[in-house]
């Protein structure tokens, strides 16, 4: 029988920096379902990809001297390599500069406009440039964007509009008939109350052409409204219109949507103007909104200026893919915003899975080795304790189900944690140790075998949300992955097979230090200074290790470190553009770098060693990834790389020969 089809979308990102911890969160929630759904016999479809045709895009690229589609390129390739070390299992990734999807978009245009959906007017309005969004008078808030607060800019130029008010009443019935078009409901409240009872307005739906988006047909002194633009991609990647076979039949085939996952400011855009262009392209509208929640810091809102933007890629480093999905899973209730700390995080990895799940592995596997010879053994009678156990796996499978229809990826966890706590107290209670010393080994063997079917069990229902995890238990178990792994074998017990032997590697989450990680987080993630006890020490005792000769001690190297904390440091060369002295500082410069991305400022303590004038155009080295510093009233981004020995100091360079933005490793 074919299988049942399930297309999940997360929202097509601006390339406009990297990606933060809230763009992971709500990846990983979408990875989870598409994942869940995978186990659970569905042929899914898992889209993301960069919404690139946008003002703000541009305009950064040009604010760091570069060409807006190289520069894209450069962020669309750090997305991409984030999302597979999180392990996102997506199918496709649309960029919405590429020519499968600009050239659909103009279809799309001009069948509307053929239509008359879409007329040439006047706007006259105000624009939102960062959230890239129109608004009257009447919706600003103190003269600023209602949705992030910024300033809002003048616009009046001829441009496009979209009849949204053909199709309000339609849609108003639309949510009635299908009450759960948008989840949480909360957020269908606010559309209907904020937007659709006041009465929609026609959307304008391009801009002057600013030098970059999709030209209107016929028309290119405008560009397409980026909104019309992305929103289209959930149809241009499948193929809709592409007049190719394989195409068409991949959008027949996964058309519409099942769920389109994003946070909750641009549920606006996805339950009111998406649904309305469809219905005006005489197309079914998708099946379901997720409107998350913020992931916050303690501060707000993450962001640049604040300086409270946490890196993925510094978790994972750190503690594995794995735990970091986790802990966004557990910790964060599904449709509200959560507050993203260093401590909680520590506390779940701590607690959950070094101590409850670690702890069962370990245990168990310890005891296998211990006391039958590290083999899976063949279990003995089972009694009411067993039968007890078998109906907490099936409630728990259960509820572990039903939380993830509702998207409560929280209870879910917490549900598959009852079986993780219930083996831990199972092996107290039954206490090998003794069934070993008292030589009863039939009752020894069911006891063991019991608690590693636990862990096959667990390993089966971890898959949709840390998926790199079941493979490393499956290895520990001697199992191979089949039937026994499948998710419907979560709910038939005893199903590992015996006689194999066990590999009990190196525990999976190991215990850590709360105090050292978070001091040593909070310098990585939020550049605060490290206390002296962290701080790398000078070296003291004599450098043991072979191969490293001793002079190096002596002339004061510090402690060895890792080559993992020496790629942490990121060193690229840059080309400084201007250099200025600091009025009543006579020790420092202010220097703009060119660094291939950007345009870095730095304080540098050169002034005794170089004039203004000596460095314009040199090559230098620069450390990017420390966090900014205000020294004499003036912010320094980085700091450059020079040597000295007593009352010298020589710049570090490199040859010419190479841009500024390499890489020095
Ligand atoms: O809005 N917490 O792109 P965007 C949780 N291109 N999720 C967050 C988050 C946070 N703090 N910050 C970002 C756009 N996100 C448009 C979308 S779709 C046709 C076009 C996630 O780069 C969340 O999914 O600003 C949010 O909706 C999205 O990133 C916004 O990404």
């Amino acid at each position: 029988m074919d299988k049942p089809t399930f297309y999940i979308t997360t929202p097509i990102f601006y390339p406009n920096d990297k990606l933060h911890i809230g763009h992971a969160y709500s990846t990983t929630v979408t990875d989870t379902i598409a994942r869940y759904k995978r186990l659970r016999g569905f042929d899914v479809r898992f889209l993301t990809g960069t919404d690139e045709n946008a003002q703000k895009v541009h305009r950064k690229a040009q604010e760091a001297g570069r060409d807006t589609l190289a520069f894209v390129d450069d962020i669309v390739a750090s997305i991409k390599n984030l999302f597979t070390r999180l392990g996102i299992s997506y199918d496709d990734y649309i960029r919405t500069t590429e020519p499968r999807h600009q050239e659909i978009v103009q279809k799309i245009f001009t069948k509307l406009y053929e239509k008359g959906d879409i007329y040439l007017g006047q706007y006259e309005g105000w624009y939102c440039t960062p959230d890239e969004s129109y608004w009257t008078e009447r919706q600003l808030v103190d003269g600023r964007c209602p949705d992030c607060g910024r300033e809002v800019e003048r616009v009046r130029e001829p441009s496009y509009f979209f009849r949204m008010s053909r199709y309000a009443d339609r849609l108003i019935r639309h949510y009635e008939e299908h009450p759960d078009f948008i989840v949480p409901e909360s957020r269908k409240h606010e559309m209907q109350n904020n937007f659709l009872l006041p009465g929609l307005e026609d959307l304008c739906i391009s801009r002057a052409a600013a030098g970059w988006g999709i030209p209107v047909p016929g028309d290119p002194k405008h560009v397409i409204y980026v909104w019309l633009d992305a929103l289209t991609n959930y149809i241009t990647a499948l193929g809709y219109l592409s007049g190719d076979a394989e195409g068409e039949a991949l959008f027949a085939r996964f058309w519409p949507a099942d769920v389109h996952v994003m946070a909750k400011e641009i549920v606006r855009f996805h339950a009111i103007y998406w649904p309305i262009m469809l219905m005006a392209l005489d197309l079914p509208l998708p099946k379901q909104i997720i409107g998350h929640g913020w992931l916050l810091m303690k501060d707000g809102k993450m962001s640049k200026s604040k300086g409270n933007v946490v890196d993925p890629n510094v978790l994972i480093d750190r503690y594995g893919a794995d735990a970091l999905r986790y802990f966004l899973l557990r910790d964060i209730a599904f449709g509200q915003d959560g507050v993203f700390t260093l401590e909680a995080m520590m506390e779940r990895l701590n607690f959950d899975l070094a101590n409850d799940l670690g702890n069962l592995m370990h245990r168990t596997l310890s005891m296998v080795e211990r006391f039958v010879g590290g083999v899976v053994p063949e279990p003995g009678p089972l009694t009411e304790v067993e039968a007890g156990i078998d109906a907490l796996v099936a409630e728990a499978v259960s509820q572990v189900e039903q939380s993830l229809d509702r998207y409560d990826f929280a209870a879910a966890l917490s549900a598959i944690w009852t079986i993780v706590r219930r083996g831990n107290r199972y092996i107290d209670e039954m206490a090998p140790w003794a069934l070993a010393k008292a030589e009863d080994t039939s009752r020894l063997a069911t006891v063991l075998y019991t608690t590693l079917d636990l862990v096959r069990v667990v390993s089966i229902l971890l898959q949709p949300f840390m998926p790199h995890t079941p493979p490393r238990m499956w290895e520990q178990l001697g199992l191979v992955a089949g039937p026994d792994t499948d998710w419907e074998a979560a709910r038939q017990p005893r199903r590992l097979p015996f006689g194999q032997w066990i590999d009990k590697a190196e525990p999976i989450f190991p215990r850590l230090d709360v105090a050292k990680e978070i001091e040593e987080l909070d310098a990585l993630v939020m550049g605060k200074p490290l206390s002296a006890e962290l701080r790398p020490k000078e070296a003291s005792a004599p450098v043991t290790e072979p191969g490293i000769s001793a002079g190096n001690e002596a002339e004061g190297v510090a402690t060895l470190i890792s080559i993992d904390d020496f790629t942490r440091v990121e060193l690229v060369v840059g080309r400084v553009v201007t250099a200025e002295k600091i009025e009543k500082a006579d020790k420092l410069l202010k220097l703009h770098i060119d660094i291939g991305s950007e345009t870095r400022q730095v304080v540098s303590g050169i002034a005794r060693f170089y004039t203004p004038e000596q460095l314009v155009g040199q090559l230098v080295i620069l450390v990017a990834n420390l966090k900014p510093v205000t020294l004499r009233g003036v912010e320094s981004h980085g700091m450059i790389l020079a040597a000295s020995a007593g009352e010298a100091l020589v710049l570090a360079t490199v040859s010419e020969g190479i841009a500024p933005g390499a890489k020095v490793k």
